[in-house]
């Protein structure tokens, strides 16, 4: 796939291009030359991760080489830094101590977190430490003291699954007593609107299997969506059988339109249309194509009248009856910037042709973020073309590879939280503490006992005084990291576990080494969608330095808290994973697949299944639109909900009940804007968030020395800015240092850092230290989504650019704690 192409092609000859790949060939051959060959004879250990299932050459102890496996049809270039990831320098090497918390305890010198000075201790020390602040704060503050709802991309597994394994540790361990969280960063707030509008999650969700779409869509509309870039990843094991349907069909020659800021990666395959809207309205955009609908009576009434409900209600508003604001293009391109004959346009395109509306989750992820998906379900419905072969909207096209057809699979079991142990445990009948949504953590830090809305509920937030983090890093993830650097010291105790040396490691007082993936054997299926295979994970490498599995380290904590049977069931690893798989060989005889016995997968290391014709020619409610009554939504109507009572009753002013354009807390284009660019802070096209970000791929796209920033020509000139300079981006919340790449590849106005860059901060520990790396939650705005869905706001920011011109400070994040 060849014009799969980055930003950074051109300039750096990085990422897609075999001679840079060989560059790296110290640690890993190149994929793309020697590729698919190569894997077939290549690397003897089979393992996987969120980039792929691939093939391990290993010598003398010592993992050398990666390779693709052979059935992957579109390897990651980010691979070679999953081998570097193991090496890295910065990895964990050994348990360490805060020396403040060691010499004096708990809670002290919390201001110095971030500072660097950690002592080496023995994992004896580490584990009876930890341990012993279990105790203490679970006696001291009873079942709100722990926060366990640790969120993150920890790493593909069933069994070491560390965020399920820590809340298993504390449930049979402490009686469940401890704080969790609901949700995720991802799609927060569609997550939680979906299911008052169309009955289901949506965003996780199989979506028009490609086939269909190749076939039958005529225009392919990505709003907000970077598939190209986005689907490297899976939750599961990435499979990548996206790729060649987008191959498929870049050939028919079909339209094919990008809505973006940025001339995506997606945008450059396509030789797509490219229609740059202002950050932070696509509302308008589409309540402007929607009344161009209804003006001129384009809109199919006849379905939102049979698969609908409350069209009429959002009409008045639609029209301007209810508010004297009719949504007209022209009100809307002056709010958005679109032009308004290229709204009408629009209208006129998608309504004349089969449209698919796909969409990624960036729109979500803002103020207000609710109204943006549910917004394109009003409009997909005004087309009338949900439910037909190639029409109607697409919320997971871009995500772990959705749309590729199913395969008849068994799907493994996996560890549990062994919350089934605690189930009504009084406490957690108590109102609101057990749970908070998961962004809103420093919300929680800095008002125990506040109130706060969520869904329809009420809640106060819990008092919590120890956070336990495994398999994330919430010094990258979270938005505005000043304001989360001074919360933190909230925290008495914070221990960290992870096989690098993140902000987040750097910011706690215990910090334990955990093992990568391919230091330990597990199980898991390929493809989130596709589930195309079952995968042995086998260990790759002994641990390296003193990391110990995940497993390990709960089992332990679980038997020094008297639990160590409850939580191993007296099964070891292999013991577990022979458990997980016989749910899969359960299931063979049920759906008449040969599943063979553990050794015989085992020994084989990988079982690829056959994808039925029927899941080729998969319509995303072609069943309802067949047959609304039979096949009803999940919704009370039954029905679309483009009019929610139960939103209505809930009566929040930031979540009407009918999809509304409402201003976000700050964005570009409004007289009063106190900035003037708008910080796109997308998922990062070389890293999976933070993860490889200490890695070698570093060195593949830094911009001297730092992480990029794309800016537009104009910009740059009119700040005196030029390609490869330092330049700091600052709002009121924070500031960093990034290297200028000046692009026409970015619109005017708006500038791309993307999140994952590792937090550096001049002064560790000092709220509102200039970050000398690039992290770009240091700009953006810590608030809910609304009072409905709570979610993060990560693409919400503006700020402005300048020149550095004084000596940039040392990047010291991927150093590691000085008494290594
Ligand atoms: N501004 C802005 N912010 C964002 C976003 C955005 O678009 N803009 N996106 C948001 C989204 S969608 C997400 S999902 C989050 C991602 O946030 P995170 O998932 O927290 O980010 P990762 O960098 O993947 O962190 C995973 C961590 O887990 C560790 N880890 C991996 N495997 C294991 C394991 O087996 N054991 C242990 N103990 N540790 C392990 C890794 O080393 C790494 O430090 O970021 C969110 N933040
Ligand atoms: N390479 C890579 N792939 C990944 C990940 C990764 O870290 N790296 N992370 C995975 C995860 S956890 C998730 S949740 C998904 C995230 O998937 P998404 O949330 O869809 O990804 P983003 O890159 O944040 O945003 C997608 C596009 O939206 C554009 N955009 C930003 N703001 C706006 C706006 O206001 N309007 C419009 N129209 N467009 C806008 C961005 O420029 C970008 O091109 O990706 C997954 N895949
Ligand atoms: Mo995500």
């Amino acid at each position: 796939m060849s014009a799969n192409r980055s930003y950074y092609v051109n300039r750096r000859d990085f990422l897609l291009s075999a001679s840079a790949l060989g560059a790296l060939g110290a640690i890993a051959p190149s994929l793309l030359t020697a590729g698919a060959a190569r894997a077939a004879e290549g690397g003897d250990v089979l393992n996987g991760s969120h980039w792929g299932v691939f093939k391990a050459t290993v010598k003398d102890g010592r993992w050398v080489g990666i390779d693709a496996w052979e059935g992957d049809p579109h390897p990651s270039p980010q691979l070679p830094g999953v081998l570097d990831s193991v090496y890295s320098p910065t990895r964990i090497k050994y348990p360490m101590v805060r020396r403040a918390f060691l010499e004096k305890g708990a809670g002290a010198a919390v201001e110095e977190r971030g500072n660097g000075d950690f002592v080496r201790v023995s994992w004896e020390q580490a584990m009876d430490l930890v341990v012993s602040e279990l105790k203490r704060v679970n006696e001291t503050y009873g079942p709100e003291g722990i926060f366990a709802g640790s969120y993150g991309w920890k790493s593909s597994g069933k069994l070491h699954n560390c965020q399920s394994l820590l809340r298993r540790a504390l449930n049979v361990g402490l009686k469940g007593a401890f704080v969790n969280s609901t949700g995720d960063y991802s799609t927060a707030a569609s997550q939680v609107i979906m299911p008052h509008v169309m009955g289901t999650l949506e965003v996780y969700e199989q979506q028009t299997a490609l086939p269909v779409v190749v076939e039958s869509t005529d225009v392919l509309v990505f709003w907000g969506a970077d598939p190209i870039k986005t689907n490297q990843i899976g939750w599961t094991v990435a499979d990548h059988d996206t790729y060649p349907y987008m191959e498929e069909f870049k050939k028919t020659g079909k339209k094919v339109i990008c809505i973006d800021p940025v001339r995506t990666q997606t945008a450059k395959f396509f030789d797509a249309e490219w229609i740059t809207v202002r950050p932070q309205t696509d509302v308008a955009l589409m309540l402007g194509i929607a009344h161009t609908l209804y003006a001129e009576e384009l809109h199919d009434a006849e379905f939102l009248e049979n698969y609908t409900v409350g069209f009429d209600q959002f009409v008045p508003y639609l029209t301007g009856e209810s508010d004297g604001t009719p949504k007209s293009a022209e009100w809307a391109s002056e709010i958005c910037g679109v032009p308004a004959d290229k709204i009408k346009e629009l209208a006129k395109l998608f309504q004349s042709n089969r449209t698919m509306l796909s969409s990624g989750w960036s729109l979500q992820r803002q103020h207000h973020g609710e109204q943006a998906h549910w917004m394109l379900v009003t409009l997909a419905s005004m087309l009338g073309q949900i439910g037909l072969p190639g029409g109607g909207f697409g919320l997971s096209y871009h995500y772990a590879n959705g749309g590729a057809p199913s395969a008849n699979s068994p799907v493994l079991a996996g560890i549990t939280d062994g919350g089934a142990a605690v189930e009504g445990a009084a406490w957690l009948t108590q109102a609101g503490a057990a749970s908070i949504p998961v962004a809103r953590i420093v919300d929680m830090l800095e008002n125990p006992g506040g109130d706060f809305n969520f869904n329809g509920k009420a809640q106060k937030y819990p008092a919590v005084k120890m956070a336990y983090w495994v398999g994330g890093n919430p010094f990258s993830h979270h938005q505005d990291r000043n304001r989360m650097v001074k919360a933190w010291q909230k925290f008495e105790t914070v221990i960290v576990q992870d096989f690098q040396w993140t902000a987040s490691a750097r910011f706690a007082d215990i910090v334990l080494p955990a093992t990568t993936a391919y230091e330990r054997n597990d199980i898991e299926n390929v493809g989130d969608y596709s589930l195309k295979a079952v995968l042995a994970m086998k260990k790759v490498i002994d641990p390296v330095f003193e990391a110990r599995n995940d497993f390990d380290i709960f089992s332990e904590i679980a038997d020094k808290l008297g639990a160590g049977d409850a939580f191993t069931e007296g099964k070891d690893e292999m013991g577990w994973l022979k458990e997980f798989y016989s749910a899969a060989e359960q299931q063979g005889a049920a759906k008449n697949i040969d599943v063979p016995d553990f050794d015989t997968f085992w020994e084989k290391g990988i079982l690829t299944f056959e994808i039925p014709e029927e899941a080729k020619q998969y319509v995303r409610y072609g069943d309802y639109r067949e047959d609304p009554l039979l096949e009803p939504l999940g919704t009370p109507s039954g029905k679309i909900e483009i009019f929610s009572r139960n939103i209505e009753k809930m009566g929040y002013e930031d979540c009407p009940a009918h999809p509304t354009w409402m201003e976000p807390i700050e964005r570009t284009g409004t007289p009063d804007a106190k900035f003037p660019m708008h910080v796109d802070a997308a998922h990062p096209e070389y890293r999976l968030h933070s993860q490889l970000c200490g890695t070698k791929l570093r060195d593949e796209y830094m911009v001297a020395g730092r992480e990029p920033c794309l800016i537009n020509a104009k910009d740059a000139e009119a700040r005196g800015i030029a390609d490869g300079d330092v330049v700091r981006v600052f709002n009121d919340r924070g500031q960093l240092l990034a290297g200028a790449i000046v692009t026409e590849d970015v619109a005017p106005g708006v500038v791309r850092v993307f999140e994952g860059g590792w937090y550096s901060p001049v002064e560790g520990g000092k709220p509102g230290s200039l970050d000398a790396y690039g992290d770009v939650n240091n700009l953006t705005v810590d608030i809910g989504t609304s009072s409905l869905a709570q979610g993060n706001c990560g693409h919400t920011a503006i700020a402005d650019v300048e020149k550095y011109t004084e000596t940039p400070p040392e990047v010291t994040a991927f150093d590691g704690p000085k008494a290594e």
